[in-house]
């Protein structure tokens, strides 16, 4: 298996964790974004859409994150389990992951990228940090009497990983104000799959 990534790309870390979850081996190609590479045509044959990550499992070609992250968990469904069986839990981890990207993930970007503008947006700033803060409060809400989103851990924790633990390079302190946060912050990082992370190269 191999997974095409950049270091510091938060939906290749995504990834990552769900392998390292799943105990799966796999091969590391970087895509070099900076050199433009995305937008060649050898990996376009990958990801018409140039972007990274891209999973390779043999004539398996995946891109998106959240899909690939959904193809593993089928198509290696030894322990973890990492989607709930009902339905309708099932679709609101899903409805999850997917605010994870656009109103967590997506706005962590865009602060990180402005705070290292020599030309900063204010009004964009402003917008991103409202928007990653509402998302801190929604959490703090979702995580009452729970140790996880759902029952177990689940792809909807693993979704808000890789920003949850950039937030303080980003100048939003996770502390006692927001305890159902930071219990859950603690208990993933506790977690190999992404304590590990914090190793990589950011
Ligand atoms: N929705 C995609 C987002 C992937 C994404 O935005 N990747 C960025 C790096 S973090 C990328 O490849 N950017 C290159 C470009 O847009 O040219 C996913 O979840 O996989």
């Amino acid at each position: 298996m191999t997974l095409y990534d950049y270091p510091g790309c938060p939906f290749g870390k995504k990834v990552r964790i769900v392998l390292a979850e799943k105990e799966l081996s796999f091969d590391t190609k970087i895509v070099d974004l900076a050199k433009g590479q995305q937008r060649g045509d050898e990996f376009r044959r990958l990801n018409p859409f140039g972007k990274v990550p891209v999973l390779v499992d043999e004539s398996c070609i995946i891109y998106e994150s959240t899909i690939i992250n959904e193809y593993l968990n089928d198509e290696y469904p030894h322990p973890p389990e990492l989607l709930p069986e009902d339905s309708a839990e099932k679709a609101r981890i899903r409805l999850l992951v997917d605010y994870a990207d656009r109103a967590f993930t997506l706005p962590a970007m865009a602060i990180e990228r402005e705070l290292g503008s020599p030309e900063r947006d204010e009004a964009r700033l402003a917008a991103a940090r409202e928007s990653v803060t509402k998302c801190v409060a929604m959490l703090e809400r979702e995580l009452t009497g729970k140790e996880y989103l759902s029952a177990d851990f689940c792809l909807a924790d693993i979704a808000f990983a890789p920003a949850l633990l950039h937030l303080g390079r980003l100048g939003i302190t996770i502390d006692a104000s927001v305890p159902n946060v930071h219990a859950w912050r603690a208990r993933l990082t506790a977690r190999p799959s992404i304590g590990s992370l914090l190793k990589l190269v950011a």
